[in-house]
């Protein structure tokens, strides 16, 4: 079993239940465990700023699948909750699931790059995902989480809202 960690987001049609449906949906995906949820976190939008704010959370999973493998169930997740994939760049969204940690994998194909290519720089990622990780968590490539959360530009409008219950029947 690999230790998977995914960053969850959304800012369309009722954003909580979004997120709390795509948690569910993640509990069911075979060979996978759900193994912890971080708080819910409400941000403003990075990028372009007329659209809704966004809720965050991170999902640590437990999985036997392959990343690619992995990456068909969450897309497949995201569709079945309307997600528009011809929609604008950095445009507003009902879900988005991004991988971004699968073990110690170092993946650069044309589907995936883990680990993930902005977490560095998102607060509304780093934040959720210490909640998860040991203090000294160092990612595949060797970068300590807790070094990317000092140098990662603070984020004012980051709030913390509730923590989600686990719901994994
Ligand atoms: N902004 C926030 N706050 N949260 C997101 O999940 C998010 N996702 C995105 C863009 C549009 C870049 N901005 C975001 O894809």
């Amino acid at each position: 079993m690999e230790a998977v960690y995914i960053g969850l987001g959304s800012n369309l049609a009722e954003p909580v239940q979004q997120l709390d449906a795509a948690l569910a949906a993640l509990a069911q995906l075979p060979s996978t465990r759900l193994i912890a949820t971080s708080a819910y976190y409400s941000s403003a939008p990075l990028g372009p700023s007329d659209q809704p704010r966004f809720t965050n959370a991170v999902a640590h999973l437990e999985t036997n699948l392959t990343p690619h493998a992995l990456l068909d169930q969450l897309q497949a997740i995201e569709l079945s909750q309307g997600r528009q994939r011809n929609s604008e760049r950095w445009g507003p969204r009902t879900l988005d699931l991004d991988i971004l940690l699968f073990g110690k994998c170092i993946i650069n194909d044309e589907r995936l790059r883990v680990p993930h290519y902005h977490m560095h720089a998102r607060p509304f990622v780093l934040v959720p995902l210490a909640e998860l990780c040991p203090a000294d968590f160092s990612l595949a490539d060797g970068r300590l989480l807790a070094d990317l959360l000092r140098q990662c530009p603070v984020d004012p409008t980051l709030q913390r809202l509730h923590t989600p219950q686990l719901c994994t029947t």
